[in-house]
């Protein structure tokens, strides 16, 4: 079953990327204000190779909802700009100070810091740029920029980052102290990566229902298919860390032991972590299966995000 719902989610997905890559490559070529070396420096980090998976997410969210791949082009391409502006923000020396990311050397590592940071500022902002002109009915863009203002705000994205470098510095401290209980500890992970990955996996959901014209009930149940696959793909992630090899990763991995971080294989094992993340993955095709074939893409793709070894 989990095979034939890996090849389905490698064809769905061959057949999608290459159109992910096209509107990113075109939505990425600035106006004349714009510095070369700053256009150079978005494009290379937003066109490595990534597995684009919260594009996927808005596209075949859209179509497990009626609608079409070309009028949620926008958010998809949106969606990942603000993950790529995440990501090269995160691997900054003030942040997680990584050089290796996607296969490739980190932005800062080839630009500098300023230009990091700048070029971060401008996928962001494009993205805004992006669903506010490009999405119709004119409702339907406010609505999704709402969406992922939220999800990519204080209380979010950005939020749970703040808490993730609060939490290191507070967890180098407590440990010295009275320990804190499992369950706390748990649940303090669980909020953390809510904030960090799930909320922008729900806001890429959410935009593909909306650019589709999808009925409130159908938006519930991609938010529950999703609020399941965002902790799965946070465990898998854990384990890719633990278990993963960086080559095919395109990142460093071991560097949460390294680093005395809290993560789901430290707090369960690694057993105990795999086993729910395939726990999550099948209750999250369960909130599909009212959506029916058309939904069947977005199931493969759960499966994807545990199987996966980058
Ligand atoms: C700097 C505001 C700000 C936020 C940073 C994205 C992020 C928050 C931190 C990155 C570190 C991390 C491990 C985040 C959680 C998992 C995650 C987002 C992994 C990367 O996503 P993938 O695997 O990457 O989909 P690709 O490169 O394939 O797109």
């Amino acid at each position: 079953m989990a095979t034939t719902l890996l090849r389905s989610f490698e064809q769905a997905a061959s057949e999608l990327r290459p159109q992910i890559e096209e509107a990113l490559d075109r939505y990425t070529h600035f106006a004349s204000g714009c510095p070369a070396q700053l256009a150079e420096s978005v494009r290379y980090s937003l066109l490595a190779p990534g597995k684009r998976l919260r594009p996927l997410m808005v596209l075949m969210a859209a179509e497990a909802c009626g609608g079409s791949i070309s009028n949620a082009m926008p958010t998809a391409c949106a969606v990942e700009m603000i993950h790529c502006y995440s990501l090269i923000h995160d691997d900054l020396p003030a942040m997680d100070d990584d050089d290796l990311r996607r296969g490739r050397p980190t932005n800062h590592k080839v630009f500098g810091e300023a230009m990091a940071i700048l070029a971060g500022d401008s996928l962001l902002t494009r993205a805004f740029e992006i669903v506010a002109r490009d999405v119709q009915p004119p409702q339907v863009a406010a609505a999704c920029c709402a969406a992922l203002g939220e999800a990519s705000g204080a209380s979010a994205l950005v939020g749970g980052q703040a808490d993730d470098i609060i939490g290191e510095k507070g967890h180098a401290q407590a440990s010295s102290q009275q320990p804190a209980s499992p369950e706390k500890l748990l649940s303090a992970l669980e909020s953390i990566h809510d904030r960090k990955t799930g909320a922008i996996f729900l806001a890429a959901l959410r935009l593909g229902g909306l650019t589709a014209a999808a009925r409130p009930r159908q938006i519930d149940l991609l938010i529950e298919y999703g609020r399941r696959l965002g902790l799965a793909f946070q465990i898998a992630d854990d384990l890719l860390d633990v278990q993963g090899n960086e080559e095919a990763a395109g990142k460093r991995v071991g560097k949460d032991a390294d680093r005395g971080k809290l993560t789901f294989p430290g707090l369960l094992g690694i057993d105990e972590s795999a086993r729910r993340a395939r726990r999550l993955v099948a209750e999250a095709c369960e909130m599909l299966a009212p959506l029916g074939p058309p939904a069947g893409p977005l199931a493969s793709l759960a499966h994807y995000v545990v199987e996966r070894d980058r």
